[in-house]
């Protein structure tokens, strides 16, 4: 069994995406162990997205990612990594699948409605981010 740490954007939040997300989640078999809203403080955002910190586009990041409430998850599933990867699509959504998530609902490279851990490392620093043990069921 793997775990894997989610995001539902304030983009999606905003344009009454979440439960249609949430919907794609369960049918592709991962199991939410844990999930709340959250309105994401400046320095969470700039916490969450520090391996970014140099590239250009972290201050629009950080920006986008405070400007509303979001929505975090863990994952469980055999191979969830990947599995919810594959289910959100590519990061650009101009190069994302059919049937993907960021294909169906993403405005842009930036405004991409979720997040996924990209490995078990990312996965290990994520989680604890945003939940404590007690708080996975
Ligand atoms: P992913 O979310 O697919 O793992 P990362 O970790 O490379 O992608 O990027 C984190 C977030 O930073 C993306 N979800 C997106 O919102 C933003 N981002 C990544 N690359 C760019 C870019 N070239 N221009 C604007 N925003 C970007």
């Amino acid at each position: 069994m793997e775990r894997t740490f989610a995001i539902i954007k304030p983009d999606a939040v905003a344009a009454s995406q979440t439960g249609e997300i949430i919907a794609i989640i369960e049918k592709s078999g991962l199991r939410i162990i844990g999930m709340k809203m959250r309105r994401l403080s400046q320095l969470e955002a700039e916490g969450f997205y520090a391996v970014h910190r140099e590239r250009p586009f972290f201050p629009s990041l950080v920006k986008f990612m405070t400007e509303g409430p979001v929505v975090v998850m863990v994952l469980e599933a055999p191979g969830a990594i990947q599995r919810w990867r594959e289910t959100m699509g590519a990061t650009n959504p101009a190069n994302a699948a059919e049937g993907t998530i960021r294909k169906r609902f993403a405005a842009s490279i930036e405004r991409n409605c979720v997040h996924g851990s990209d490995a078990p490392e990312t996965a290990a620093v994520e989680i604890p981010f945003f939940f404590s043990t007690a708080e996975l069921l």
